[in-house]
């Protein structure tokens, strides 16, 4: 890991001399005894963990302090269960929020050593695979940041999300080893373990009261191992927890079969056991999962519960009041099961009978849906849940045939009891986990007004008839501290500068910009911040792939996962449409451009590697034709982590938020890009909507389809060919690619990709192709005429400070968790 130093930190702590003697000491002791070097012969990465656990310090007593005071207090709790916290990098973070960032600066200088070149030092977590993953990470921030107790549950994986590394145009994955070097955030809580049980069967048993009860003897027991991670809230405020979960085998050696010879045998059951936290599901919204998946979210749902009824069980006498003073978020349907899991908890090992333990359940659990992509839509196969978890299963009847009598008194047909059933009896029998969260929550939220209209309207819209309008909206946010404050300090100083200090406490202050849109000294600072960032990049470009780009060119930026839906191919077409055009006219009015491409795909989805493969020859031959002098540039970044985020946001004049309309439940990236001053040219979708709403149409470049378009043109069978005849630059531009323009040493590349656009082009990708373009022809217009560009780059970090992700997390808690932040 040695990525390229961030840029100089916001200073916005003055330390005294006496504070940063005191941390150097720190550091130099934590080197010596705990890392065991030497100052004059530590390398970068002895100084990243000595200055880690000299800022872990600072934060170990708080962190006891909150937990003390939550608990004398005994205030209501958030318990955030997901598969995914996608953290990335902790120290900036930490620093940032502790005040301390100087203070380790100006210590670290006096030993010869740069914070930006330590800080660099630290391995990404990434512990998630895109947005959904980093929202989690958000929320958790905010969560602290705002004085909301509460801990985040999930998985310690030994393996976090695959490296991708682009060889010949290819995407190849490599495993991600984040903890190969050690980990100095995490605390090992040896004494926190809970027995996680698969397999086996249940029997009705008579207990010596006379009552009977079902008692699960299960067929095989894993362990489940704490490890904490500290979350610091901004000024400190309070501190978190992450509390992610490792598998150990109760039986690690079978010494017997060991000592007879066997010694790989000997430990089969141990890796068996600890596959379950070894390594992220890297499956991106197309993936079926497979049993290993199924055992991993049981594994977290269960550990999860088990640690809350027991944290609840220490200060009350029973399980009765446990909504009252906790509330469990379920973030999509991986921690589902969990519903018939607290059902378990609650009835078998506690004694709970089935409408007290209902109602606890339902009264405890909200759930978060983040896509409405039905190959998303987790369902497992009847007789696999049957196999591994065969009490749940029996739970999950139950619940079931009460749901659907419900429904039945409400007047329910054959056809909608079984859209609502929580078996999908259609294709084999299988377990709705998107109903079953549904039905064990008080509350369901989508994560933009589109995307929770769409679920009423269409995915959800029976059950929610059926259960009472039980929809929410929570659009998504993300934290400023991250990607404004740090991502950004250049033009953090220059926000603080001129509307002062507050801003760091309030964004809302951001409004305070909007005269200075019509300011030109204002908007030439701004602009110079950019220039900075571009020229950063520029390095990054040039020594990760080797290419020359002009800083003074509009940054073009395409960054997230690639898939169909984002519509990546379009930004493709386009760029060799724009190519072509060029060519044809080298002489024409082109603004420099270079477009910026950064994102993975999952390993099993071929398509997608195949629109790398297609951006990565595009931008060999076009990075090298002459003919362009330079004007177009296009860059694939590898590697797309949220480090790398970091480096691009600051640097983006533009923003590709292009999906087809409806497909994109939100977006986080369109907010961060949008918050640091880049124009956005997107669809009208997820929370696009709503940044279009803020930043208003003048500074904005919308073009496309609206989702109930594109469901029309679905509706009445939309025929590519048809747009494609229409639309002479299109079809210029699919020709080059099919005919082998970008791929002269093997002509049939693509010849395969073109021919299943225009026989099913499930994106639309050339029903919006006009429109996309012309908007794009728009941006040059725009970008030649630089008062309107800055002006509206200043609009719209003017305007977006209600994507704050303290927001969202207020939402949440007013309405859904029922906590008070303080
Ligand atoms: C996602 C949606 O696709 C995004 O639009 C949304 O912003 C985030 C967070 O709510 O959730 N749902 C989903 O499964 N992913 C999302 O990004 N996928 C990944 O995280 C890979």
């Amino acid at each position: 890991m040695n990525d390229s130093p961030s840029p100089a930190s916001l200073r916005i702590d003055a330390p005294d001399a006496a504070a940063i003697e005191e941390f150097r000491e720190s550091i130099l002791a934590k080197l010596v005894y705990q890392v065991g070097g030497r100052p004059e012969r530590a390398s970068p990465r002895d100084w990243f963990i000595a200055t880690a656990l000299a800022a872990r310090d600072h934060i170990v007593d708080d962190w006891r302090r909150t937990n003390d005071q939550t608990r004398a207090e005994d205030r209501k709790g958030v318990c955030y269960l997901s598969m995914e916290f996608l953290i990335g990098r902790l120290l900036t973070d930490a620093l940032g929020n502790l005040g301390l960032t100087e203070t380790a600066r100006q210590a670290l200088a006096g030993l010869g050593v740069d914070l930006d070149a330590v800080a660099g030092q630290e391995a990404d977590a990434a512990l998630g695979n895109g947005g959904l993953g980093r929202l989690a990470a958000c929320f958790m921030e905010s969560m602290a940041s705002i004085g909301v107790p509460a801990y985040g549950y999930g998985i310690r994986y030994e393996n976090g999300l695959f490296r991708q590394i682009i060889a010949g145009g290819l995407q190849h994955e490599v495993p991600e080893d984040w903890l190969a070097l050690g980990n100095p955030w995490e605390f090992e809580r040896s004494s926190l373990v809970y027995e996680i049980r698969f397999g086996g069967h249940v029997r009705s048993e008579v207990s010596v009261d006379g009552s009977t009860r079902m008692v699960w003897h299960a067929g095989e027991i894993v362990n489940a191992l704490a490890y904490d991670t500290p979350v610091v809230g901004w000024r400190g405020k309070r501190i978190n927890t992450l509390r992610l979960w490792s598998a150990r085998a109760t039986d690690p050696l079978h010494l017997s079969e060991f000592n007879r010879g066997d010694h790989v045998g000997a430990q089969a059951a141990r890796m068996r056991a600890e596959a379950i936290s070894r390594v992220l599901y890297p499956g991106d919204e197309t993936e079926a999962g497979q049993e290993l998946r199924l055992r991993q979210e049981y594994f977290f749902a269960s550990a999860s519960l088990q640690d809350i009824i027991r944290r609840h069980l220490s200060r009350h006498a029973g399980l009765g009041n446990l909504a009252d003073r906790v509330a469990v978020q379920l973030n999509d349907t991986h921690p589902a099961i969990g519903v018939a899991e607290l059902m378990r908890l609650l009835m078998d090992v506690h004694g709970m009978d089935w409408d007290a333990a209902w109602a606890v359940t339902q009264a405890t659990f909200s759930y978060t849906n983040h896509t409405l992509l039905p190959e998303a839509l987790e369902t497992w196969p009847v007789p696999m849940m049957e196999r591994l978890l065969p009490r749940h299963m029996q739970i999950i009847y139950l619940i079931n045939a009460r749901h659907l009598d419900t429904a039945r008194a409400r007047g329910a047909g054959d056809a909608l009891l079984s859209s609502v059933s929580l078996i999908d009896e259609r294709h084999g029998r299988r377990v709705r986990m998107g109903h079953l969260a549904f039905v064990g929550s008080h509350r369901i939220n989508g994560v933009s007004a589109l995307h929770s209209q769409l679920m009423r309207d269409t995915v959800f819209a029976d059950l929610n008839q059926v259960c009472g309008d039980r929809i929410t909206n929570k659009t998504n946010g993300i934290t400023f501290r991250r990607w404004l404050h740090r991502a950004n300090p250049g033009l953090t100083h220059l926000l603080t500068d001129t509307i002062g200090p507050e801003l760091l406490d309030d964004p809302e202050r951001l409004e305070h910009l909007v005269p200075l849109a019509e300011d030109a000294g204002f908007r030439q600072r701004f602009a110079a911040q950019r220039r900075a960032a571009k020229e950063r990049l520029t390095g990054v470009i040039a020594t990760r792939i080797g290419l020359k780009v002009d800083p003074d060119a509009l940054f073009d930026v395409q960054i997230k996962r690639i898939h169909e839906y984002k519509r990546q191919l379009l930004n493709v077409v386009q760029t060799v449409a724009l190519y072509n055009a060029m060519r044809a006219r080298p002489t024409g009015h082109w603004i420099p451009r270079v477009k910026i491409f950064a994102g993975k795909a999952a390993p099993s989805y071929h398509q997608a590697k195949l629109i790398i493969r297609l951006t990565n020859d595009v931008a060999a031959t076009i990075n090298e034709d002459p003919t362009l002098r330079g004007t177009l540039k296009v860059a694939f970044l590898p590697n797309y982590n949220v480090s790398l985020a970091e480096m691009i946001i600051p640097a983006a004049d533009l923003s590709e938020q292009i999906s087809t309309a409806g497909l994109e439940a939100s977006g986080t990236g369109n907010m961060k890009l949008a918050l640091n001053g880049a124009l956005t040219i997107g669809t009208l979708d997820g929370a696009n909507v709503e940044i279009d709403e803020r930043v208003g149409r003048d500074n904005i470049f919308i073009f496309g389809l609206t989702a109930a378009e594109v469901a029309e043109r679905k509706r009445a069978g939309f025929d590519a060919r048809l747009a494609v005849a229409a639309s002479p630059e299109l079809r210029g531009a699919l020709d080059a690619i099919a005919s082998g323009v970008f791929s002269p040493g093997e002509p049939d590349r693509y010849r395969g990709l073109v021919e299943s656009l225009l026989h099913d082009d499930r994106y639309l990708v050339t029903a919006d192709f006009d429109a996309y373009h012309a908007r794009q022809r728009d941006v040059a217009t725009c970008w030649s005429k630089p008062e309107s560009w800055w002006r509206s780059a200043v609009l719209n970090t003017a305007h977006v400070s209600w994507f704050s992700s303290d927001r969202t997390i207020r939402d949440y808690a007013e309405d859904i968790w029922k906590v008070t932040p303080r």
